[in-house]
């Protein structure tokens, strides 16, 4: 099951939530910056020894003073004008940390809207990815049951709300 929720990401208690992290793995801003103040020290001291990751893949870490067992670090693709496979990258992000997910066991995931903020994905693109990527593993891997897409905004949470109403209108039509 998917659902679009409002909040802030670092008071969820699910099994993983997503971190939209860089490529060093070393923290930033944005949700990343709010995951390792909430998640304290020793997150960034476990994604020091990961050596980095690449665009689209995941790594996961404890959650350490997070509600959630785990962190799920993905780095989103930066927006480019989408002729650099952007979409592609972003639903490997996706798909990337739900496989990681699956294999450690996890049933509840959570999401932030990876890309959409400093990395300037548009949010009607991103959201449509998202949903799609979400649902269609979810189709193969009941044992995840719960999937959260957690908005910061109103704003965002209107893309996400609306993207799964089309889908859930295609499931429906064929
Ligand atoms: N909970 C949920 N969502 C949040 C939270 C929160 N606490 N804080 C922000 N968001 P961004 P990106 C939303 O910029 O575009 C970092 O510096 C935010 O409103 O965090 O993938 C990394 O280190 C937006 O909707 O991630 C990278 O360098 C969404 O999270 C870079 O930013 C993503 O915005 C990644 O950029």
């Amino acid at each position: 099951m998917l659902k679009i929720v409002s909040g802030d990401i670092t008071k969820i208690s699910v099994d993983a939530i997503v971190n939209a992290a860089n490529t060093s793995l070393l923290g930033g801003g944005g949700v990343d910056g709010a995951i390792h103040r909430a998640a304290g020290p020793e997150l960034l001291a476990e994604c020091r020894m990961l050596h980095g990751c690449k665009t689209g893949q995941a790594k996961i870490t404890k959650g350490y003073r997070l509600p959630a067992k785990y962190v799920i670090h993905t780095p989103g693709p930066v927006w480019n004008g989408g002729s650099r496979g952007e979409e592609e990258l972003l639903k490997s992000c996706y798909e990337s940390c739900l496989k990681l997910a699956a294999e450690r066991g996890c049933r509840t995931v959570a999401f932030p809207s990876i890309s959409t903020g400093i990395y300037r994905f548009p949010l009607e693109k991103a959201s449509a990815v998202a949903v799609r990527t979400i649902l269609s593993f979810c189709q193969s891997h009941p044992e995840i049951e719960e999937v959260q897409m957690v908005c910061f905004d109103e704003r965002t949470k209107g893309f996400y709300d609306s993207a799964l109403q089309k889908e859930n209108i295609l499931h429906i039509e064929f």
